[in-house]
């Protein structure tokens, strides 16, 4: 027998203030605590698919099988397990049930299922997990701990994992640095971060999920926590990755790949995913703080109509609202709120407007009365009324945590919703924010509900933003329930992606965050949220014409596609990171629609604009496969090809639903670009030596064709690519076929008559999907949509390609434009369901425009 350690360790600690934020004093204290790590073994028990480990100082450790490929790991430090409850899990995900053998060796327990060996020590508890072959997937190099201190009580419970040398991690959601993680030092903590920067964390949102890839075998981590939780990707220490929450359970998720696109859509079947939105949300939306009066919002429209630049959406920012008061209107700018819409609406424009959990206090004011006489707030452990300043001085904040206050806020939004038209609606503010105080949040003392279960802020501030915005989604769904809902949230937590699509927060009008923009959405999209976007443009600060139309090239690939900003408000610069942000903010406010630069930028804006459009039906069908699949919508080079270590630092080019690759031009080609962002005066030789006319860009594996230039290039090197401002570049896989439609000024705007298909070559049997329904309501689940699949075979003298269609929609083309690109022979005919049709041909291309019913088309 070992010796035992006291449960209660007498050593005292040094509780180390790392964040200030998280310490009501910066000063050190000395804090006494007691840890929890488990030592030998003294029980084991099964049931069913759980599996129970009791060490002898009462550590309790609960592996769940949920899979062949799932395991849940929890641990009790004192041998008595939490209320078992998640916000984030998707309450439809089931276990896939499997067959689990149970061996027992003097020294462990070993799992296995038909894909992993889970071996727990009898020493301490610690868990390794090898795959079928016998490699070694996932260990830890310490067992778990946990730390509770005398003035924070259970303050850290503690998870670390060995880090093999080649190990490199992906994922966690917003944050802004480099997409491989390995080296660096997180945390999850929902924060509004105004102005932030690569480096600022945490960020607006909390996404505690994690990949590991080492030597082709990939695992994911979710950490179903809600506290501040912290991540090590072996930066303290090279061989060690550990993370840890300031309180609850250490309770986490671990899902084997092999391929990290495994794990993503296992993760996503964890976590939910989102309904298909409605069509038109998936257009270009125009935004800024703030348009009013109702004259403004009416010019800006009519400005897209006449230059035909296609717009689906119009934002109201806050000041629509009667004093910041959340479903009321300012009548002097906005006396017809509903003739508004409705015009708007007759232009093809859909109105979104801003919700913020602030309520002003005001007895006059029916929401705040209804939710005093309730008892709907937040309430201080005292039971004092949380009351803060946001954009009312005072205002309180209603309790999402609590299913009655949910559904009152659902109905809150029907007059706006219902009668007024107003067709979907922006949560800003729910990390939550505060004004005027250091951690511009609530205190920690601050209760919430938690169904049933009432615990404080610290438990609950990062799940706050997840359930305002579940509250609003099925309080919409509830009041048209045969509408598609549409949501933008700041602040969420893992599982919000089945609530509200997502934008990146307040950026910055510079290159570097393009930059961002590409990293974060990119991270977004492989951590569950797909529907996200950041501000095109930046929203402080004012991006030149250039940055402006290189930034809306890569939103095109962005499925939440927004230019916002700042307008004339607030002097960000007293409150930006460097003083190269700030001042970029103390430049004059410009206006930021995508005419307002001058014809030039104008009219490559309105080509990247009119692109989105073309490549709907691409993104939608994209769409579809993350709705049906829980495939990520942007993959990242590394889970396309995982194997290719290049692709771990190449971290701009993403691959964009299945078939496209994107390749963002993130910095300056002109001088004009360069002297407007860059802080020091450059001389002219600088800048001339500094122009940027061709672009390295890495092709990852497989064969690839230049949109435009519709040069094939073989993958898995670099190319030097000539760029113009016109255009961002982009490769079509080879093989697959592209579907574009006709440019409209808004969704439905037009019947399409007609869809180009463009396919690119290659020998052998491809295949390519193009899904189609009626872009809104819920008619799709009873059969009515459509979905198209194209199969192109090619070998050296022949191409055929094939349709095939599944579904009752009546798709309204009646024709396809096939362009076949890369044909390896000249074509002498083409046949179409037998019969000899006429084509053309040049060098590159061959075209052939056949009726929507062909089944097959045959070249040679
Ligand atoms: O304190 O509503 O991120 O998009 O324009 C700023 C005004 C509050 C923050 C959001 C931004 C929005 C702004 N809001």
């Amino acid at each position: 027998m070992q010796k035992q350690p006291h449960p209660i360790s007498p050593l005292v600690h040094i509780q180390k203030a790392t964040d200030a934020t998280t310490m009501e004093s910066t000063e050190r204290k000395y804090d006494a605590y007691s840890s929890y790590t488990p030592n030998r073994l003294k029980s084991f028990r099964q049931e069913a698919n759980v599996f129970t480990f009791q060490s002898e100082n009462q550590v309790a450790l609960e592996v769940r099988v949920l899979s062949a490929t799932i395991f849940r790991v929890r641990y009790a430090p004192q041998g008595k397990f939490e209320r078992d409850f998640s916000y984030a899990i998707d309450p439809k995900f089931k276990a896939i049930p499997t067959a689990i053998k149970v061996i027992e060796s003097p020294y462990a327990y070993a799992l296995i299922t038909d894909e992993l060996r889970f071996i727990v020590s009898k020493d301490d508890l610690r868990i390794t997990v090898y795959n079928s072959q016998l490699q070694l997937v996932s260990s830890e190099i310490e067992p778990y701990r946990a730390i509770s201190t005398l003035l924070h009580g259970l303050s850290e419970v503690r998870i670390s994992k060995f880090a093999p040398q080649q190990e490199v991690y992906f994922g966690l959601g917003d944050k802004a640095s480099a997409l491989n993680l390995r080296g660096q030092i997180k945390q999850n903590w929902n924060t509004d971060a105004f102005a932030y920067s690569a480096d600022r964390d945490p960020l607006y949102r909390s996404i505690p999920f994690y990949y590991g890839l080492n030597k082709g075998l990939a695992h994911g981590i979710f950490f179903d926590n809600s506290y501040r939780t912290h991540f090590d990707f072996a930066a303290t220490q090279s061989n060690k990755t550990t993370f840890f929450a300031e309180g609850g359970e250490a309770n986490y998720y671990f899902i084997y790949g092999p391929e990290l696109m495994n794990v993503a859509t296992q993760y996503i079947d964890l976590t939910g995913r989102p309904e298909l939105p409605p069509l038109w949300s998936l257009g270009y939306h125009q935004c800024r703080w703030s348009y009013f009066p109702e004259q403004r919002v009416k010019t800006v429209a009519q400005e897209f109509r006449d230059r035909q630049i296609p717009c689906d959406a119009i934002y109201l920012d806050i000041d629509y609202m009667d004093e910041y008061r959340c479903f009321t209107w300012n009548e002097d700018y906005f006396p017809d709120p509903k003739g508004l819409v409705d015009e708007l609406q007759a232009e093809g424009f859909h109105t979104i407007v801003m919700i913020d959990p602030g309520l002003k206090v005001d007895e006059n004011y029916t929401v705040y009365q209804e939710g005093m006489k309730n008892d709907y707030f937040c309430r201080r452990t005292t039971g004092e009324l949380m009351v803060g300043p946001v954009w009312p001085p005072a205002c309180v904040f209603p309790d999402y945590t609590n299913v009655a206050v949910r559904d009152w806020w659902g109905q809150l939004y029907d007059e706006l919703y219902v009668e007024q038209g107003i067709s979907g609606f922006w949560n800003d503010m729910n990390e939550p924010a505060m004004f005027k105080v250091d951690r511009a949040t609530f205190p920690d003392e601050v209760m919430h509900y938690y169904e049933g279960e009432p615990t404080n802020h610290r438990k609950a501030h990062n799940i706050y933003g997840l359930q305002m915005s579940r509250a609003t989604t099925e309080g919409l769904k509830q009041l048209k329930p045969e509408k598609r809902p549409f949501l933008l949230t700041r602040a969420t937590f893992s599982g919000g992606q089945r609530f509200a699509a997502v934008w990146t927060g307040d950026n910055v009008a510079t290159w570097e965050h393009l930059h961002i923009a590409n990293i974060q959405c990119q991270r977004l999209s492989i951590s569950g949220f797909s529907f996200c976007g950041s501000d095109i443009g930046g929203f402080a600060g004012v991006p030149t014409g250039e940055l402006m139309v290189r930034w809306l090239q890569l939103g095109i690939f962005h499925p939440f596609f927004r230019v916002h900003s700042i307008g004339n408000n607030v002097d960000g610069a007293a409150e930006a990171d460097n003083e190269k942000v700030a001042e970029q903010m103390r430049i004059n406010r410009l206006d930021q629609e995508p005419y307002a630069f001058g014809d030039e930028y104008t009219k490559h804006a309105k080509v990247a604009i009119e692109l989105r459009y073309r490549l709907l039906g691409y993104l939608y069908t994209a769409f579809w496969k993350h709705v049906s699949q829980g495939l990520p919508m942007l993959q990242s080079l590394s889970f396309y090809d995982q194997m290719d270590e290049t692709t771990y630092a190449q971290e701009e080019e993403f691959i964009f639903g299945d078939s496209l690759l994107v390749c963002p031009i993130v910095q300056p080609m002109t001088a004009a670009g360069i002297v407007k962002n860059e802080e020091d005066e450059l001389d002219e030789a600088t800048i001339k030596a500094q122009l940027i006319e061709s672009q390295e860009i890495y092709l990852p594996k497989g064969d690839w064709y230049d949109l435009y230039s519709k040069q094939k290039y073989a993958g898995k090197q670099m190319i030097a690519l000539q760029v113009t401002l016109d255009h961002i570049p982009l490769f079509a896989k080879a093989g697959a076929i592209i579907p574009q439609y006709p440019v409209q000024q808004y969704v439905g705007e037009k019947k399409i008559a007609e869809v180009l298909l463009q396919a690119f070559f290659a020998i052998g049997e491809h295949t390519s999907e193009l899904y189609e329904d009626a872009g809104e309501g819920y008619d799709y689940e009873n059969g009515n949509y459509s979905l198209k699949t194209f199969t192109l075979i090619g070998s050296s003298d022949t191409c055929e390609i094939k349709r095939t269609t599944e579904g009752n929609f009546m798709e309204t083309q009646s024709t396809y434009r096939i362009w076949l690109h890369g044909l390896p022979f000249q074509a002498t005919q083409c046949l179409v369901d037998g019969q000899a049709v006429k084509f053309q041909q040049n060098d590159a291309s061959l075209e052939v425009v056949v009726s929507n019913e062909f089944t097959q088309l045959v070249v040679r």
